[in-house]
């Protein structure tokens, strides 16, 4: 087993007041973000494409190669916006960073602005946090008083405006572009890539978008390398991540572990499964990542590992659920919540997840028959591949994989409905 706790995006976090600047500066805190500037924004987009960092919000594109996409000349202003409206189903380390960490983030973002020649960066936060939101203003005000944020920083002549915006409750401003129309002033829906942000984001100006995870990691590679960086997890998937594990656990929570670690290890961390009652399935990275089952225990969590086992490590919201829970009325409460959350904008996802839903309910309610599960599966073929966006791929996800592992229980819910309604079948007939 790997050395569990790494800790490094953790480690300041049971520190008493570790939201405060004055803590933050005691344990090393923009010491980072004092050598970045000392150096080229070129030096740091290389050390961080050295080091591998790849995005933790879901897809895992390179870092650095990200941050080498905004382009070197001043036409427009170029912006850095953090992606914090964590709301994927059962993700919950982004908020816990941000509250007990908030600097960590904030000198990420001078650190990465620099690198990109970007004079504003915003942090769009989910608006359910209002705490979180909160505390964010709080440390910027530090920030800005301690002359880490504003103008001439450091003394260097670089400067950097930080604008804390709060979201207001819709998953879909998740997606990198709904989140730049939100941002905007604007309905949030996705938009057509390309062109990517990079070329035409905010204000159609040059604009890198990146997850809290992601930007808290740079002071940390700044400070102690690239190479540093690549001791801890895989080769093409290397660092730390903030796992964060719900459900069925003796102790739920965030847990800090190299890329790679399996779902037996976190398990050890988290205290076991709950009770002792046997783990039935989980989701590596949230629900719109395909369901894993206790066969994938030691299938290592990084990028590779979940796609070459059939999932993504998505945002490595891990959970877990044991032998009492239904499969078919999990999959049914995803399933509404994509549904509530579809944007509309395109007809495979708005209508399919309409119907994937009404077809579910209708099961388990104890209304469902057998022909129910194929057209689960064919509605889920036509929303696959043919949404706009994302959310539309992450909606099935968990339908395909509950019919691909658990489809007798979805058959025995059909049948025993079909056994108890002898007479409603003669009746319609
Ligand atoms: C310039 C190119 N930029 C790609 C950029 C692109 C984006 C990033 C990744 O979805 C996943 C999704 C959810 N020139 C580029 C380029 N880029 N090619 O790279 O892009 P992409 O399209 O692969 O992914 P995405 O749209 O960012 C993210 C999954 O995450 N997810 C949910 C996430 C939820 C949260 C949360 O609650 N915090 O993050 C769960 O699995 O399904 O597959 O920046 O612009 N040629
Ligand atoms: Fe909107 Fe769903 Fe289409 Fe995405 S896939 S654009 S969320 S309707």
């Amino acid at each position: 087993m790997p050395d569990p706790i790494t800790p490094v995006l953790t480690k300041r976090w049971l520190s008493p007041n570790s939201w405060r600047l004055e803590t933050y500066e005691r344990l090393e805190g923009y010491t980072a973000a004092r050598k970045a500037l000392a150096g080229t924004p070129e030096q740091l987009v290389q050390v961080v494409k050295d080091s591998g960092l790849r995005g933790r919000g879901g897809a895992g594109f390179p870092a650095g190669v990200k941050w080498s996409f905004m382009p070197p000349n001043f036409d427009k202003p170029h912006y850095l916006v953090i992606n914090a409206d964590e709301g994927e189903p059962g993700t919950c380390k982004d908020i816990p960073l941000m509250m007990a960490d908030p600097h960590s983030l904030i000198e990420g973002c001078i650190i990465a602005s620099y690198a990109m020649r970007s004079n504003h960066c915003f942090i769009y936060v989910r608006g359910e946090a209002l705490h979180c939101i909160r505390r964010l203003n709080a440390a910027a005000r530090e920030a800005y008083q301690a002359g880490y944020l504003g103008k001439n920083i450091f003394g260097t002549g670089y400067d950097l405006e930080l604008t804390v915006h709060a979201g207001a409750g819709a998953y879909i401003c998740g997606e990198e572009t709904a989140l730049l129309d939100s941002l905007e002033g604007r309905r949030g829906q996705p938009r057509l890539k390309p062109p990517f942000p990079a070329a035409a984001g905010l204000y159609a100006a040059p604009t890198t978008v990146n997850n809290v995870e992601t930007i808290a990691s740079a002071p940390f590679i700044v400070n102690a390398g690239s190479a540093w960086f690549r001791e801890m997890g895989r080769e093409k998937s290397p660092g730390p991540k903030i796992y964060s594990i719900s459900g069925h656990v003796e102790k739920p929570g965030q847990y800090e572990c190299p890329l790679g670690t399996t779902l037996r290890e976190l398990l050890e961390l988290a205290g076991g499964m709950k009770d002792g009652i046997p783990l039935k399935f989980w989701t590596p990275g949230g629900s719109s990542t395909p369901m894993f089952t206790a066969e994938h225990l030691d299938t290592p969590l990084d990028f590779e590992g979940a796609a070459e086992a059939g999932s993504m490590l998505g945002t490595t919201a891990v959970q877990v659920f044991n032998e009492t829970v239904s499969v078919p009325w999990a999959v049914m409460k995803w399933t509404q919540f994509y549904e509530h959350e579809s944007c509309g904008k395109c007809t495979p996802c708005r209508e399919g997840t309409y119907w994937l839903a009404q077809i579910l309910e209708r099961m388990v309610e104890g209304h469902g028959t057998a022909e129910d599960i194929d057209t689960l599966l064919d509605v889920c073929d036509n929303i696959l591949g043919r949404s706009f966006c994302a959310l539309g791929d992450g909606a099935v996800s968990p339908i395909q994989s509950g019919i691909k592992y658990f489809r007798e229980e979805f058959l025995a819910l059909c049948e025993k409905n079909k056994a108890a309604q002898p007479e409603l079948v003669g009746a319609q007939a």
